[in-house]
């Protein structure tokens, strides 16, 4: 598991948080926000929210209405599994 990440953005916070509390490491990536660097076709290709936490592989799977999953808290629980 890979955690997209921006140190200055509170929702990727929330799952260090977690990862931390649970003494979880996995390897992290930097995205900058403030340089869109979340909208880039590569970033969009793992979030087409362009959101931050992004987390591959596991979270991105479509559900039936074609929403992504993916939250502070899907990752959270999906990293204790
Ligand atoms: N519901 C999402 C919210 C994610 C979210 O809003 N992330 C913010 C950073 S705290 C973000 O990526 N904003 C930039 C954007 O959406 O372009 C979650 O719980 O993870």
């Amino acid at each position: 598991m890979k955690l997209y990440d921006f140190t200055r953005a509170p929702n990727p916070r929330r799952v260090r948080i977690f990862l931390a509390e649970k003494g979880i490491t996995v390897p992290m990536e930097q995205i900058d926000l403030f340089i869109g660097a979340n909208r880039t076709p590569e970033a969009l290709g793992r979030n087409p929210y362009g959101g931050l936490p992004t987390c591959q592989p596991l979270i991105w799977k479509r559900v039936t209405s074609g929403r992504p999953l993916s939250t502070c808290t899907r990752i959270s629980t999906k990293a204790t599994l």
